[in-house]
């Protein structure tokens, strides 16, 4: 068994456009309305993969799901809506918001569970509308991706009393991605301006599903004042690789309680903390710096892969700067133009969903080398709209070409199971 991180991209699909959806996401709201551009979209995450299967790494991806929805327009007694309360059911109906798979599951690695199988749950999302319905199509992708039950276990989603966002509130530790980890499930206290979407009785029982030792798994409140200020996943404000974690000083409700059980769960483990004095929780938030991904490069050292708007703001600028010239793990910087899903929310971190597993052992079709890259762009180039406007959402001409768009991506990955 050779283990390696591998990161499946969600694809952003062809019928991505900006709904304004998601309440306590502020680049959600900020550009509900404005048009969406799926084809550069779809390049630009496309483009990430590139880069960071040319960085020596593992890369895969997931399908973008069936939209639009019209099983789920129909489950609403909807058929054409035609009042403005109905226009945000039929755009839920057409999110592509399955894009940001670190919403499609949790993950626990081989090596953290107790039948030393890679556990997936998917996550219910059920505090968005538009982001309840992905979950059943997602499992099913999840179950032919990682069909092969001797090395993974695929769960169905928490019962939807329980909010469950996935990877996005879940971070693990380890010596390196082959060794036991520690997992850090984070969640939110609801009551406060804007949703709490991570509940902790839904992290608890996803570890429970896993088969997680209690005295390796750690529950962390996340801190109010970070929801408060637009952090609606932890991922926004902080992210963890190996012994590293990169974190905003004001991620959590107790720092300083979760950094000594960190480190007395995980003895090797290093804390990046970005003080508030050098970022303002406003300014990472704005700028997406810990929505990155933190990689183990195949040279042994960490990389950053932060969006352009975290490198072009000068604060960060600045800290990222002094960081590179001290001494600490993360050595290098490699900013990534994922500019059309920014303006929904989802950075680096949000478009990938982070597996330790052996590449071996899952469905080759997930897997990207360059020529599949080029395969996928090559339709998405042919196929996907240039611009979408929010008043075409419901036009039946495009929802004909958004769904001849994914056939033909399917079946150019011979994924035809999915269609
Ligand atoms: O759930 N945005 C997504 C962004 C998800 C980001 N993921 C992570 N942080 N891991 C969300 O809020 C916006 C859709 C719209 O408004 O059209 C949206 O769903």
């Amino acid at each position: 068994m050779r283990l390696v991180e591998i990161n499946f991209d969600g694809l952003v699909g062809p019928s991505h456009n900006y709904a304004g959806l998601s309440l306590g996401n502020l680049a959600s709201a900020s550009h509900g309305g404005d048009p969406s551009y799926p084809r550069a979209a779809a390049l630009q995450g496309l483009d990430k993969m590139r880069h960071n299967l040319a960085l020596g790494l593992a890369q895969g991806w997931l399908a973008p799901l069936p939209r639009p929805n019209h099983a789920f327009l129909a489950a609403l007694g909807l058929g054409e809506p035609a009042d403005a309360a109905e226009t945000r059911l039929r755009a839920a109906a057409w999110s592509a918001s399955s894009m940001w798979t670190a919403n499609a599951a949790t993950v626990s690695p081989a090596p953290d569970t107790a039948d030393r199988r890679c556990h997936l749950t998917a996550a219910n999302l059920v505090t968005m509308p538009h982001r309840a319905q992905e979950w059943p199509e997602t499992v099913r992708q999840l179950r032919l991706a990682f069909a092969d039950t001797a090395h993974f276990a695929v769960h169905d989603a928490v019962p939807a009393c329980f909010g469950d966002e996935g990877a996005a509130n879940h971070m693990r530790m380890a010596a390196s991605h082959a060794a036991p980890g520690i997992e850090l499930f984070v969640y939110g206290r609801p009551g406060g301006r804007f949703p709490a979407r991570q509940h902790e009785q839904a992290s608890r029982a996803v570890a429970r599903l896993h088969g997680l030792d209690p005295s390796r798994t750690l529950f962390i409140e996340q801190s109010a004042e970070a929801i408060e200020a637009g952090a609606f996943h932890n991922d926004v404000v902080a992210v963890a690789n190996e012994r590293v974690l990169f974190t905003h000083e004001s991620a959590f409700a107790d720092p300083a309680g979760t950094y000594a059980a960190i480190r007395a769960a995980l003895p090797e483990a290093e804390i990046v903390e970005v003080p508030a004095a050098a970022v303002s929780l406003a300014d990472a938030i704005r700028s997406y710096l810990f929505n990155a991904q933190l990689l183990s490069l195949p040279d042994g050292e960490m990389g950053l892969v932060i969006p352009t708007e975290a490198w072009d703001m000068p604060a960060v600028r600045g800290w990222l700067d002094a960081m590179l010239a001290s001494n600490g793990p993360i050595r290098r910087v490699l900013p990534v133009d994922v500019r059309q899903s920014m303006a929904n929310g989802g950075g680096p971190a949000c478009l990938r969903l982070r597996v330790v597993a052996d590449p071996a052992t899952v469905d080759p079709r997930f897997l990207l080398d360059a020529a599949r890259i080029d395969l996928l762009a090559g339709v998405v180039k042919h196929l996907w709209p240039e611009q979408i406007d929010p008043a075409d959402l419901g036009r039946e001409s495009l929802a004909h070409s958004v769904r001849a768009a994914r056939a033909a991506l399917l079946d150019a990955a011979s994924l035809g199971e999915l269609g």
